[in-house]
């Protein structure tokens, strides 16, 4: 598949931002910068990046609880991200959503999801409004092995295959889904054989391989958008965290999680740019460092942003 120069560029780019902000958000929580819960998107870094790549400025996507990774993906602000997991009037949600709550209509982010499962429905719903209003959109829904399990799957898929709606259902497989094991409590190897319950194509591919993740993933989106309806992908990879910040991490073999973290994505990734002569080692270098520059800014903006004044409490709870 042809991919851009400046496609390829952008996905390191992105990986790297995804890296780096969830890196400094496992400091600064463990710091006691941040209140609330997050669930960080280490190691899994090609999958929303490959994934969005694939995408339009204003296709959409629907998130999870670990979500950070998808929104920089799709072109997420860092400063007002990081704002709202500060807590901070300046953030996405004015600081009343925090980790899990940022959405960006103006992306095509409809949200990030506490409620596991909850973006396949809002995602099948974003694919039928497309269809009906001719927009040429697609929506591509990201979701974990855990959530594929739920009955709100099943009925998603099911309606979108029969409606032949433009959306790509992005499973997420890192194994586990809180500390239950996936082998556990799924009969079924490759989620990516539950397409076939509903007649549409269901694709396994490696989810620490940026490049295989968007070939798979434009193929979707281009069948999506040719009205032929939506694709099952089910990308193989492993939370390097636990399941959130400051749980202990007594149910993973830690050679199953050393495993993974050799099998990194980004590295290998910036080593095949630069072989294929797309970037020399300066520039790669240039990208990282404005990436880190960009993240102390979110940082500093972060920190010197009011909190919201208790009266404004009850706004914005309607719309
Ligand atoms: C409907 C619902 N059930 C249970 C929970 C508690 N919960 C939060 S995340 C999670 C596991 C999700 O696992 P998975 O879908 O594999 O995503 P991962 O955390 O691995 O990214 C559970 C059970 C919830 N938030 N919502
Ligand atoms: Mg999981």
């Amino acid at each position: 598949m042809d991919i851009s120069r400046d496609t390829l560029i952008l996905m390191y780019e992105r990986m790297l931002k995804v890296r780096h902000f969830e890196d400094r958000v496992k400091d600064l929580f463990a710091a006691g910068e941040m209140p609330g819960f997050v669930h960080l998107y280490l190691g899994q870094e090609a999958v929303a990046v490959g994934a969005c790549a694939a995408l339009n400025d204003d296709d959409f996507i629907t998130s999870t609880h670990r979500g950070h990774g998808h929104i920089i993906a799709k072109g997420g602000d860092m400063k007002l991200m990081m704002a709202e997991l500060y807590g901070k009037v300046t953030g996405y949600n004015k600081g009343k959503g925090g980790s899990m709550h940022i959405a960006d209509p103006r992306l095509g982010i409809l949200g990030a999801n506490g409620i596991v499962g909850a973006g396949l429905p809002i995602a099948t719903g974003a694919g039928l409004s497309a269809k009906l209003r001719k927009s040429g959109q697609v929506a591509t829904c990201f979701f974990g092995d855990g959530a594929s399990n739920q009955g709100t799957f099943h009925e998603a898929i099911n309606i979108a295959a029969a409606f032949d709606l433009p959306v790509v259902y992005v499973c997420e497989n890192n194994l586990y889904a809180v500390g239950t094991r996936q082998a556990d409590v799924r009969k079924v190897e490759d989620i990516a054989d539950r397409g076939a319950g509903y007649a549409i194509p269901g694709l396994a591919v490696d989810g620490n391989d940026v490049i295989a993740v968007y070939e798979v993933c434009r193929e979707a989106v281009d069948r999506a958008r040719a009205g032929l309806g939506p694709t099952l992908i089910e990308c193989k990879t492993y939370r390097w965290r636990t399941h959130f910040e400051g749980e202990p991490d007594t149910y993973r073999p830690l050679e199953e999680v050393d495993a993974w973290m050799k099998r990194e994505p980004i590295a290998p990734y910036r080593k095949s740019l630069i072989d294929q002569g797309v970037l020399t080692e300066a520039e790669a270098g240039e990208v990282e460092a404005d990436v880190l520059k960009q993240l102390n800014e979110a940082v500093e903006f972060a920190r010197q942003s009011p909190s919201p004044e208790p009266e404004s409490a009850l706004e914005d709870l309607w719309a």
